[in-house]
Formats: C-alpha cells, structure tokens, sequence
C-alpha cells in the first residue's frame, strides 16, 4: 500500500512578498513554502547549465577538477543513511557522463542492468572552497543566518578528538552544493540542528516529500530510536505501526524554484531529472527553540546510553558532552559560548544603533527591534537551559565580554551582523545616532566601556541580558 498524499506546498512569487510577510507567514509559523523569481541574476543559472537546460557537467570539470567532494551511493544503505564516498569532481563528473552514455545505449529490455552505482553529489562546501566565485547570492529571506555567520569566523566545537584538518572544511559550513542524476534521491530525514533550510533548483525538477512535525512521531519505531529510511519501501508494520497513518505533502519543484523547509520537517526528495541544486542551513532567533530541544534529546540519549558505567566513571557529565559533540556537532557548553558570542554582538549593535541617543528614538528602528528580539529569543533558551540540573559553572565555557571585544573574529562577526541587519530593513544611515563606524566605535560604546562581562553558566546569560534589556 502506498503513502497517503493529502496536501501541497503553496507557491509564492518571492518578488511580491516581504520580509516581513516571509517571517509572519512561513519562518514564524514554521510552514514550507516555495518561492520563485529569486535566482533570475543567479551566474550559476547560466555558468552551470547548458542551452538545453542540463547540468553543465563540462563546467565543473574545468572549473573545480581537483575539488573532493562527497559522494553517496544511492542504492546502499549505510546506518541511517546512504554509503559515501570521497572524490574529485572530475571523477564524478567521469563517472556521471560514463553512466549518461549506458543509459542511452540501453533499450527498454536493458534498462534495469545498470552496472554503475547511481552517485549522488551532497554537501559540496562550494562558497567556502571557492569565495571569490559569486555563483549566487542569497535571497533576502534567509540572510538571518546565525549558524553561518557564527561558522565563519569560528568553530562550533573545539576538541582534536573531533575536529581533525580533514574535516576542517567538512565542518566549516552548512551552505552547499548538490549535483545527482535523475533517479538520484535522499532518505527520509529532519535537517541538522532541527534547522531551517532552503533549497534553491538551479536546474532540473525536484519531487519532496514532507511530514508535519506533529506527525514526525508516526515514521519512529515504538522505542522512538529509529526512523523509516524510504517511505517508498515495504515499511514493516510490527516495526513502524505509526507509519501507515502519517499525512504526506508533496512538492514538485522546479527549475529556479526556492523551497523553505522548515523545522523539523521530516522530508525524502527524489531527483526527476538530472539535477545541480544549492541549499543552506540556518537558525536564528525564531527557530532557536527548536536547536535547543534537539541538544537536550541528543543529550538525554548520549546519557542513557552510558547510564550502567556512571558509578565508575570519573567524569560522567564530561563524557556525555564529549559524546553529545561527537554525534551532534556540539555540546550545551559549545551552545552556551555560541549565545553568548550572539547576545553580545547584537548588544554591541543595538549601542552602536542607538550611540547617545535617545531609547525611544532606537526603539522604533526595526532594526532594533530585530536586535532586541533576538535578545529575547536568546534569553528564552538561557532560561531553559538553566532550568536542567547539573549544568554548572565550568571552565568549558567561559565568555568574557573584554577579551572578546579584543577579538578580530568577534568584531566580524559585528560587522557581518549589522551588514545583514541593514540589508534585511534596507537600514538608513540616519537610523544611526553613532556618526561613527562600528569598528571604531566598538570600544568606546559607553554600555560597554569600562565593564566586563563573564558568562559561565545559562543563568549568567540570563541576568546578562535582563540587565540589558532594562537599561537599554
Ligand atoms: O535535494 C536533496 O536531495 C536533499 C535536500 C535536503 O534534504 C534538504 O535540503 O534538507
């Protein structure tokens, strides 16, 4: 029996829609949503493509040869996902056109004997590799992105047993190229960090299957450990008894089509022909909630699956951190120092908006508004964060509001910070009482001249934040 398909993505021309319209309809309430008319000035749509509206395979195999990128096999199933491996692009490129020339030599009595795996090209980190080559921009809609903004100028978890230099760029990003001929497909998943994402066809068509979080239970075995791989498949009924009631929306996107993904979507997507896409991954303050949970169900699971060596164990907590980092890319206190870093630039951005002058004044600024929003979606997480027991002062994370501001990568992160700001709300200069730039005026901001600032524990972030948000 096949799935139930009771619903569609609405489609929205992104010309006609606002930011804020975007925030109040799709990021706010956490719904898919496609947009289109956004890539028109994209150099990938015509560097990428071909006359005929094909991968220009040719392109990336002059332009990026010795890039190694990674590379899954769509028929072989590893763990959770499917296999990968790692390759230059001018091997997958070989290897695509190889399988392209089959493919046509085949006729209808042939065409199951595909001797060649079906490669599909994920997680390519293309604008880190290659920054000066503008390939595209990204639409307005989703330049709140604090988790690539934060991994440009520093690491999510710091730790060799971790980090390694061959996964210094694995690690770096989560802006992304995909490449994957027709049949090529992705099991069914909920993104990284419970983020947003988008997903943008530079060419080809996309089919994605997608499941409300309020459903995301019925694809979970009865221990809640494992989920269904391809809802396509034979789903066993003992193992999965939910699955057969979950409610599916399908999508089918198109070439230059953009489609949101939000929250905790569990999704499958199925490349109807060959296929180049772009997709990041984001979170900000809307979505911050959804991060946190994740950590602490992560966390709660890292914990269990130790649970019978606490009594021996030196330093319980310390492993399960370790373990947390190790499975999903970071632990509470590389999550705490991350909102603290955030929280302090955009404290340092709402000084530096409102200089000398007066609070009602900034107030009304919806920059400044954002800002102190983002304050209070921060402060939300601090307070349950705080509200868990065991997660004490510790040395693991220790922010200290003078060494940071004598930190080049914190001041970037400032000044991308109110780049974007200003981008989003079209930010005029005279919304600034400080005549001066950011950079120089950094230092001297008054609120912050002369104090320091230490968080170690949630709670402190918590108080950080109420001060601030009395007096400012
Ligand atoms: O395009 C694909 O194959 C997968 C993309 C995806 O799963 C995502 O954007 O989260």
């Amino acid at each position: 029996m096949g799935i139930k398909i009771e619903g569609k993505i609405e489609k929205v021309n992104g010309l006609e829609l606002s930011y804020d319209d975007f925030v109040k309809r799709y990021m706010e309430k956490n719904q898919p949503v496609v947009l289109t008319g956004l890539t028109d000035q994209w150099r990938a749509c015509t560097d990428w493509v071909t006359s005929n509206g094909k991968p220009n395979l040719q392109f990336f195999a002059t332009h990026f040869p010795k890039s190694t990128v990674q590379v899954a096999d769509c028929g072989t199933r590893e763990f959770t996902d499917q296999k990968r491996v790692q390759m230059s692009v001018s091997k997958f490129v070989d290897q695509w056109v190889q399988g392209s020339v089959q493919e046509e030599g085949s006729n209808a009595s042939t065409k199951d004997v595909r001797d060649k795996p079906l490669l599909y090209l994920k997680d390519w980190h293309l604008v880190k590799e290659y920054p000066e080559y503008t390939a595209y921009t990204t639409p307005l809609f989703f330049c709140d992105d604090w988790l690539n903004l934060y991994l440009d100028n520093y690491r999510m978890h710091k730790d060799s047993d971790v980090y390694s230099d061959s996964n210094e760029i694995c690690c770096s990003d989560y802006r992304f190229v995909y490449m994957g001929e027709k049949g090529s497909w992705t099991p069914l998943h909920a993104d990284v960090f419970r983020s947003y994402s988008w997903s943008a066809n530079v060419c080809g068509k996309k089919r994605w299957l997608f499941l409300s979080p309020s459903q995301s239970h019925l694809v979970f075995d009865r221990n809640m450990k494992s989920s269904v791989y391809n809802i396509f498949d034979e789903v066993s009924e003992t193992k999965f008894p939910g699955f057969k009631k979950a409610i599916w929306l399908e999508c089918i996107q198109e070439p230059n089509e953009i489609i949101f993904v939000p929250s905790g979507w569990y999704h499958q997507v199925h490349n109807l022909e060959d296929t180049i896409s772009i997709n990041h991954n984001w979170f900000n303050g809307y979505n911050l909630c959804w991060v946190w949970d994740l950590l602490l169900k992560d966390y709660n699971e890292a914990k269990e699956y130790i649970e019978d060596i606490k009594d021996i164990c030196d330093d319980f907590e310390g492993l399960c951190q370790r373990n947390l980092a190790a499975n999903t890319g970071m632990n509470f206190y590389d999550f705490l120092i991350f909102l603290a870093r955030l929280c302090f630039a955009n404290l340092v951005q709402i000084c530096h908006l409102r200089g000398d002058g007066e609070r009602s004044v900034c107030s009304m600024s919806p920059v400044a508004q954002q800002l102190t929003s983002n304050l209070v979606s921060i402060q939300k997480i601090a307070l349950k964060m705080n509200s868990l027991e065991g997660l004490t002062k510790t040395h693991k994370s220790h922010f200290n509001s003078s060494e940071t501001l004598s930190n080049p990568e914190f001041i970037k992160l400032c000044m991308v910070l109110e780049k974007t700001y200003g981008v989003i709300y079209s930010q005029q200069t005279s919304d600034y009482h400080s005549k001066r730039s950011l950079v120089d005026d950094i230092r001297d901001l008054d609120i912050i001249k002369g104090h320091t600032f230490e968080v170690s524990t949630p709670e402190d972030l918590a108080k950080l934040i109420d001060h601030f948000i009395r007096i400012l």
